[in-house]
């Protein structure tokens, strides 16, 4: 095991016996939420994922020391201190880990720990990818090169429209990175269900999509692989209401000049305070939408 991981006794157990994990990550409760309602939100994931008959581990770097399944306290840290805890991409681990700092994991850190724990399925809200004006800015997430390089699932609600969709597809094409629709043939947006983009295949349970993945580990790649869940139908906004938001806080962050690891934070904070607060309650549903069907395909994963 690396010498700078350490697994939960609960995660360990559950790994060594063979059991169904699930993998989640810590920016989305440090920067990606409010407090209470980001810790509130964490702590029913993982319930949800235990309910369905799989086992937590939330990842984040505590201390320096990369965890694999955070304890109850842990995970109230994180929340309560929001985004004075450092967002940790790629790039930043090792100032943590020698620094013995903390940091809230983005899908990349999350993958790179989860694989490192051997757990192979992750479920988030969204990823990162390309974002609008890249031409100029080549401001594209290191997420999508961690899926092209790290052999975990993530199970997502698509990217938001702060991005652009149509160039991440692209970028995803480009790096060999399935995208999977779960019981649907377009990208859903996050908020919404569609997006006017069609991803790669649609699948339409856990068992087939476990079936994938097990064909791309059989076929020895070593990327990973995109499933992309639709927000509940009667959870789903509006629209013209959640793209107005978009595009408010994009503007906002032109002429604030607001650039780098800040861009993300920046944009789904604004949304969030844009909306009046009604996009977190979608947010948190799809969240948990995402755990049930990552729970559900661990446990296929675990059935082979
Ligand atoms: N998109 C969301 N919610 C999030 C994030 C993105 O809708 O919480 C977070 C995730 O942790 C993701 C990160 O990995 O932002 C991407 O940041 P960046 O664009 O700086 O790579
Ligand atoms: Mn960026």
């Amino acid at each position: 095991m690396n010498r700078y991981l350490d697994i939960s006794p609960e995660v360990h157990m559950a790994l060594d016996a063979g059991l169904p994990v699930v993998a989640l990550e810590s920016t989305i409760i440090s920067h990606g939420m409010p407090y209470p309602q980001n810790v509130e939100t964490a702590l029913l994931v993982e319930q949800t994922i235990r309910d369905c008959g799989a086992v937590p581990a939330t990842i984040a770097i505590i201390g320096g020391r990369l965890k694999a399944g955070l304890s109850q306290d842990e995970i109230e840290h994180l929340g309560k201190a929001g985004r004075a805890v450092s967002k940790a991409s790629r790039r930043d681990l090792p100032a943590l880990v020698a620094r013995g700092a903390d940091g809230a994991t983005t899908v990349t850190t999350t993958m790179i720990i989860a694989h490192m724990a051997g757990i192979s399925v992750f479920a988030t809200g969204g990823i990162g990818g390309v974002h609008r004006g890249a031409e100029t800015s080549m401001d594209i997430s290191a997420d999508l090169e961690e899926l092209a390089q790290t052999p975990v699932m993530v199970v997502c609600a698509g990217a938001k429209s702060i991005l652009d969709l149509g160039l991440t597809l692209e970028y995803l094409e480009t790096r060999g990175v399935p995208v999977i629709g779960y019981g649907t043939e377009e990208l859903p947006a996050f908020y919404t269900r569609s997006s006017g983009f069609k991803v790669d295949y649609r699948v339409d349970g856990p068992e087939e999509l476990a079936a994938m993945f097990r064909a791309q580990r059989g076929l020895a790649y070593k990327g990973g692989m995109l499933v992309t869940n639709p927000i509940p139908e009667k959870y789903s906004m509006d629209k013209a209401v959640i793209d107005a938001a978009i595009e408010q806080a994009l503007k906002e962050s032109r002429e604030q000049g607001i650039h780098g690891k800040e861009t993300t934070p920046f944009l789904l904070a604004r949304v969030v305070e844009l909306t009046g607060g009604s996009s977190l309650e979608s947010n948190i549903q799809l969240v948990l939408n995402n755990a049930r069907v990552a729970a559900e395909t661990a446990k296929a994963l675990c059935q082979a």
